[in-house]
């Protein structure tokens, strides 16, 4: 689930540091293999999530946001950023649907938004895959 919390009103350009907003992901523990993810954007911003590896040693919620508010997503496993459809996309529009399926080996994975100032915003979960 994405969504923006407290203000209820349309907004032009790019959200500001601070704005709070959501990225949920239930469960958030899940065994190794396909992996699909269903991301359904309640908010009313654009959002995306994107799959990308967390190194052994670092936290989820930790990366550092270039000039543009993003983060790197070197790595990447995959995204769901297409509105009502698989795959990369130009972000989920309000109120729509985008999915993805991605094999993930055992590890430590990191949900994020890379709208701009979204991941500082909060948009950002850890998902661990394990063995079992
Ligand atoms: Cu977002």
């Amino acid at each position: 689930m994405l969504a923006d919390a407290g203000m209820m009103s349309m907004m032009n350009g790019p959200a500001p540091m601070g704005a709070r907003m959501l990225l949920r992901a239930v469960p958030a523990t899940v065994p190794a293999g396909q992996v699909s993810f269903v991301a359904e954007n309640v908010g009313w911003r654009t959002h995306e999530l994107v799959v990308l590896p967390l190194q052994p040693g670092y936290a989820a919620g930790r990366r550092v946001s270039g000039s543009d508010g993003k983060v790197d997503e070197s790595g990447s496993l995959g995204e769901a950023s297409a509105s009502c459809a698989a795959g990369a996309g130009d972000g989920l529009a309000s109120g729509t649907v985008g999915w993805i399926s991605v094999t993930l080996p055992p590890g430590r994975y990191e949900l994020v938004c890379n709208q701009p100032n979204h991941y500082i915003d909060g948009m950002r979960q850890e998902l661990d895959v394990t063995s079992g």
